[in-house]
Protein backbone atom coordinates (compact mmCIF):
# COMPACT_ATOMS: atom_id res chain seq x y z
CA UNK A 1 0.00 0.00 0.00
CA UNK A 2 1.51 3.26 -0.77
CA UNK A 3 1.30 5.97 1.47
CA UNK A 4 0.12 8.87 -0.57
CA UNK A 5 -2.58 7.45 -1.71
CA UNK A 6 -6.11 7.77 -0.70
CA UNK A 7 -7.75 4.65 1.02
CA UNK A 8 -11.34 3.69 0.65
CA UNK A 9 -12.69 0.66 2.80
CA UNK A 10 -16.02 -1.63 1.76
CA UNK A 11 -17.33 -4.15 2.86
CA UNK A 12 -15.23 -7.74 2.06
CA UNK A 13 -17.63 -10.29 1.72
CA UNK A 14 -21.37 -9.57 2.45
CA UNK A 15 -24.54 -8.04 1.01
CA UNK A 16 -22.94 -4.45 -0.03
CA UNK A 17 -19.97 -6.00 -1.56
CA UNK A 18 -20.83 -6.09 -5.11
CA UNK A 19 -23.00 -3.25 -5.33
CA UNK A 20 -19.77 -1.20 -3.90
CA UNK A 21 -17.13 -2.64 -6.36
CA UNK A 22 -19.68 -2.63 -9.73
CA UNK A 23 -20.46 1.58 -8.32
CA UNK A 24 -16.85 1.69 -8.10
CA UNK A 25 -15.83 0.78 -11.50
CA UNK A 26 -18.49 2.14 -12.70
CA UNK A 27 -16.94 5.41 -11.46
CA UNK A 28 -13.94 4.19 -13.87
CA UNK A 29 -11.18 3.23 -11.63
CA UNK A 30 -9.45 -0.29 -12.58
CA UNK A 31 -8.33 -2.65 -10.26
CA UNK A 32 -7.99 -6.28 -9.83
CA UNK A 33 -10.30 -9.08 -8.63
CA UNK A 34 -11.02 -8.58 -4.36
CA UNK A 35 -12.26 -11.87 -2.92
CA UNK A 36 -8.88 -13.55 -1.87
CA UNK A 37 -7.61 -10.13 -1.06
CA UNK A 38 -7.02 -7.84 1.76
CA UNK A 39 -6.72 -4.41 -0.62
CA UNK A 40 -6.18 -3.64 -3.95
CA UNK A 41 -4.64 -0.73 -5.53
CA UNK A 42 -6.27 1.07 -8.10
CA UNK A 43 -4.38 0.99 -11.82
CA UNK A 44 -5.44 4.65 -13.02
CA UNK A 45 -6.20 6.24 -9.12
CA UNK A 46 -3.84 6.75 -6.67
CA UNK A 47 -6.51 4.82 -4.46
CA UNK A 48 -5.94 1.57 -2.07
CA UNK A 49 -9.26 -0.21 -1.86
CA UNK A 50 -9.39 -1.81 1.87
CA UNK A 51 -11.56 -4.75 2.22
CA UNK A 52 -12.96 -5.13 5.96
CA UNK A 53 -16.22 -6.42 8.13
CA UNK A 54 -18.63 -3.37 7.65
CA UNK A 55 -19.36 -2.78 11.09
CA UNK A 56 -15.39 -1.68 11.40
CA UNK A 57 -16.18 1.15 8.95
CA UNK A 58 -17.48 3.95 10.51
CA UNK A 59 -14.40 3.60 12.70
CA UNK A 60 -11.86 3.12 10.71
CA UNK A 61 -12.79 6.25 8.75
CA UNK A 62 -13.62 8.32 11.87
CA UNK A 63 -10.13 7.61 13.22
CA UNK A 64 -8.53 8.63 10.26
CA UNK A 65 -7.01 4.39 9.52
CA UNK A 66 -8.91 5.39 6.02
CA UNK A 67 -9.83 8.25 4.17
CA UNK A 68 -13.23 7.01 2.95
CA UNK A 69 -15.75 4.27 3.48
CA UNK A 70 -18.85 2.74 2.18
CA UNK A 71 -21.38 1.43 4.31
CA UNK A 72 -24.97 1.16 5.06
CA UNK A 73 -26.38 4.08 6.93
CA UNK A 74 -28.26 1.36 9.54
CA UNK A 75 -24.68 0.96 10.94
CA UNK A 76 -23.79 4.61 10.83
CA UNK A 77 -26.80 5.16 12.96
CA UNK A 78 -25.80 2.55 15.41
CA UNK A 79 -21.98 3.45 15.71
CA UNK A 80 -22.39 7.12 16.88
CA UNK A 81 -19.27 7.80 14.96
CA UNK A 82 -18.37 11.62 13.87
CA UNK A 83 -17.87 10.68 10.56
CA UNK A 84 -20.01 12.79 7.50
CA UNK A 85 -22.34 11.16 5.50
CA UNK A 86 -21.46 12.58 1.94
CA UNK A 87 -23.13 10.75 -0.68
CA UNK A 88 -26.30 8.53 -0.79
CA UNK A 89 -25.12 5.45 -3.00
CA UNK A 90 -28.66 4.25 -4.07
CA UNK A 91 -28.33 0.76 -3.40
CA UNK A 92 -28.34 -1.99 -0.18
CA UNK A 93 -31.84 -0.46 0.39
CA UNK A 94 -33.41 -1.71 3.95
CA UNK A 95 -35.33 -0.50 6.74
CA UNK A 96 -35.01 -0.32 10.35
CA UNK A 97 -38.33 -2.12 11.61
CA UNK A 98 -40.49 -3.12 14.82
CA UNK A 99 -41.75 -6.54 14.28
CA UNK A 100 -43.79 -8.97 16.10
CA UNK A 101 -45.48 -12.29 15.70
CA UNK A 102 -48.41 -12.37 13.12
CA UNK A 103 -50.79 -13.60 15.65
CA UNK A 104 -49.69 -10.87 18.24
CA UNK A 105 -52.16 -8.50 19.39
CA UNK A 106 -49.90 -5.47 19.45
CA UNK A 107 -50.76 -3.21 16.72
CA UNK A 108 -49.19 0.05 18.05
CA UNK A 109 -45.94 0.94 19.43
CA UNK A 110 -47.46 2.12 22.48
CA UNK A 111 -48.59 -1.36 23.38
CA UNK A 112 -44.99 -2.17 23.63
CA UNK A 113 -44.65 -0.60 27.00
CA UNK A 114 -42.49 -3.18 29.23
CA UNK A 115 -42.11 -5.42 26.29
CA UNK A 116 -39.00 -7.95 25.60
CA UNK A 117 -37.36 -6.66 22.36
CA UNK A 118 -34.65 -8.45 20.86
CA UNK A 119 -31.70 -6.90 18.32
CA UNK A 120 -28.73 -6.72 16.66
CA UNK A 121 -29.39 -2.72 16.60
CA UNK A 122 -29.79 -2.05 20.70
CA UNK A 123 -28.40 1.60 20.43
CA UNK A 124 -31.06 2.71 17.51
CA UNK A 125 -33.64 0.90 19.20
CA UNK A 126 -33.55 2.65 23.00
CA UNK A 127 -33.13 6.26 21.26
CA UNK A 128 -36.46 5.22 19.36
CA UNK A 129 -38.29 4.13 22.41
CA UNK A 130 -36.62 7.15 24.13
CA UNK A 131 -37.56 9.37 21.82
CA UNK A 132 -41.30 8.04 21.69
CA UNK A 133 -41.27 7.93 26.20
CA UNK A 134 -42.19 4.02 25.94
CA UNK A 135 -40.04 1.98 28.50
CA UNK A 136 -39.05 -1.37 26.70
CA UNK A 137 -36.36 -4.06 27.43
CA UNK A 138 -34.01 -4.20 24.85
CA UNK A 139 -32.19 -6.99 24.82
CA UNK A 140 -28.70 -7.33 22.38
CA UNK A 141 -28.08 -9.94 20.49
CA UNK A 142 -25.26 -10.79 17.39
CA UNK A 143 -28.04 -12.86 14.71
CA UNK A 144 -30.50 -14.35 14.21
CA UNK A 145 -33.34 -11.69 16.02
CA UNK A 146 -36.28 -13.50 14.17
CA UNK A 147 -36.01 -16.73 15.90
CA UNK A 148 -36.40 -14.93 19.55
CA UNK A 149 -40.10 -14.33 19.53
CA UNK A 150 -40.85 -18.67 18.46
CA UNK A 151 -38.42 -19.16 21.35
CA UNK A 152 -40.68 -17.40 24.09
CA UNK A 153 -37.82 -15.16 24.23
CA UNK A 154 -38.90 -11.56 22.55
CA UNK A 155 -41.95 -10.13 22.67
CA UNK A 156 -41.24 -7.91 19.15
CA UNK A 157 -37.78 -7.24 17.71
CA UNK A 158 -36.33 -4.63 15.43
CA UNK A 159 -34.70 -5.73 12.92
CA UNK A 160 -33.25 -4.72 9.17
CA UNK A 161 -36.22 -5.64 6.61
CA UNK A 162 -35.68 -5.71 2.76
CA UNK A 163 -38.36 -7.97 0.84
CA UNK A 164 -39.79 -8.50 4.04
CA UNK A 165 -39.54 -12.59 2.95
CA UNK A 166 -37.31 -13.29 6.64
CA UNK A 167 -40.16 -11.78 9.10
CA UNK A 168 -43.22 -14.01 6.71
CA UNK A 169 -41.38 -16.91 7.11
CA UNK A 170 -40.62 -16.95 10.89
CA UNK A 171 -44.25 -15.68 10.92
CA UNK A 172 -43.20 -12.26 12.23
CA UNK A 173 -44.84 -8.48 10.56
CA UNK A 174 -43.95 -5.18 11.03
CA UNK A 175 -45.69 -2.76 13.12
CA UNK A 176 -43.41 0.17 12.64
CA UNK A 177 -40.33 1.42 10.64
CA UNK A 178 -37.42 3.34 12.71
CA UNK A 179 -35.65 4.51 9.57
CA UNK A 180 -34.57 3.88 6.09
CA UNK A 181 -31.25 2.74 5.04
CA UNK A 182 -28.76 2.44 1.72
CA UNK A 183 -25.39 2.25 1.13
CA UNK A 184 -23.58 5.98 1.35
CA UNK A 185 -19.88 7.23 1.07
CA UNK A 186 -18.99 8.44 4.38
CA UNK A 187 -15.53 10.84 5.03
CA UNK A 188 -13.94 12.11 7.92
CA UNK A 189 -15.11 14.83 9.92
CA UNK A 190 -11.68 16.43 11.20
CA UNK A 191 -9.75 15.17 8.55
CA UNK A 192 -6.35 16.75 8.78
CA UNK A 193 -5.10 15.87 5.29
CA UNK A 194 -2.61 16.82 3.32
CA UNK A 195 -3.50 19.57 0.42
CA UNK A 196 -2.59 16.82 -1.94
CA UNK A 197 -4.67 14.27 -0.84
CA UNK A 198 -7.65 17.14 -0.60
CA UNK A 199 -7.14 17.65 -3.68
CA UNK A 200 -7.28 13.93 -4.92
CA UNK A 201 -10.59 13.05 -2.63
CA UNK A 202 -12.42 16.33 -3.63
CA UNK A 203 -11.63 14.52 -7.18
CA UNK A 204 -12.96 11.60 -6.30
CA UNK A 205 -16.28 12.32 -4.37
CA UNK A 206 -16.85 14.80 -8.12
CA UNK A 207 -16.67 11.58 -9.98
CA UNK A 208 -18.52 9.81 -7.57
CA UNK A 209 -21.86 12.16 -7.36
CA UNK A 210 -21.74 12.39 -11.29
CA UNK A 211 -23.29 8.81 -11.12
CA UNK A 212 -26.05 9.56 -8.44
CA UNK A 213 -28.99 10.71 -10.13
O1 LIG B 1 -19.41 -9.74 7.67
P1 LIG B 1 -19.94 -8.36 7.83
O2 LIG B 1 -20.02 -7.90 9.25
O3 LIG B 1 -19.22 -7.39 6.94
O4 LIG B 1 -21.44 -8.41 7.22
P2 LIG B 1 -22.87 -8.51 7.94
O5 LIG B 1 -23.27 -9.93 7.96
O6 LIG B 1 -22.90 -7.72 9.21
O7 LIG B 1 -23.77 -7.65 6.93
P3 LIG B 1 -24.58 -8.09 5.61
O8 LIG B 1 -23.62 -8.46 4.53
O9 LIG B 1 -25.69 -9.03 5.93
O10 LIG B 1 -25.26 -6.68 5.27
C1 LIG B 1 -24.49 -5.57 4.92
C2 LIG B 1 -25.42 -4.36 4.78
O11 LIG B 1 -26.38 -4.61 3.76
C3 LIG B 1 -26.26 -4.02 5.99
O12 LIG B 1 -25.56 -3.32 6.99
C4 LIG B 1 -27.35 -3.15 5.35
O13 LIG B 1 -26.88 -1.83 5.19
C5 LIG B 1 -27.52 -3.76 3.95
N1 LIG B 1 -28.75 -4.58 3.81
C6 LIG B 1 -29.67 -4.40 2.83
C7 LIG B 1 -29.14 -5.62 4.57
C8 LIG B 1 -30.34 -6.08 4.04
N2 LIG B 1 -30.65 -5.32 2.96
C9 LIG B 1 -31.00 -7.23 4.65
N3 LIG B 1 -32.07 -7.63 4.18
N4 LIG B 1 -28.58 -6.22 5.64
C10 LIG B 1 -29.19 -7.28 6.19
N5 LIG B 1 -30.37 -7.81 5.75
C11 LIG B 1 -30.87 -9.02 6.46
C12 LIG B 1 -31.75 -8.72 7.68
O14 LIG B 1 -30.94 -8.56 8.82
C13 LIG B 1 -32.63 -9.96 7.77
O15 LIG B 1 -31.96 -11.04 8.38
O16 LIG B 1 -31.69 -9.81 5.61
C14 LIG B 1 -32.81 -10.31 6.31
C15 LIG B 1 -34.06 -9.65 5.82
O17 LIG B 1 -34.10 -9.61 4.43
P4 LIG B 1 -35.50 -9.76 3.67
O18 LIG B 1 -35.19 -9.49 2.23
O19 LIG B 1 -35.96 -11.17 3.87
O20 LIG B 1 -36.46 -8.75 4.24
ZN1 LIG C 1 -21.44 -6.68 10.02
Amino acid sequence: MKNGNLKLAIQKDGRLTEDAVSFLRSAGLQFENYKQKLFSSCRNFPLEIVYVRDDDIPDYVESGAVDLGIVGQNILYESNKRVANIVRLNFGFCSLSIAVPEESNIKKIEQLKNARIFTSYPNSTEKYFKKKNIPVNIMAVSGSVEITPALGIADAIVDLVATGRTLALNNLKVIEKIYDSQASLIVGKNNNLPEGKKILMQKLIKRFKKLIV
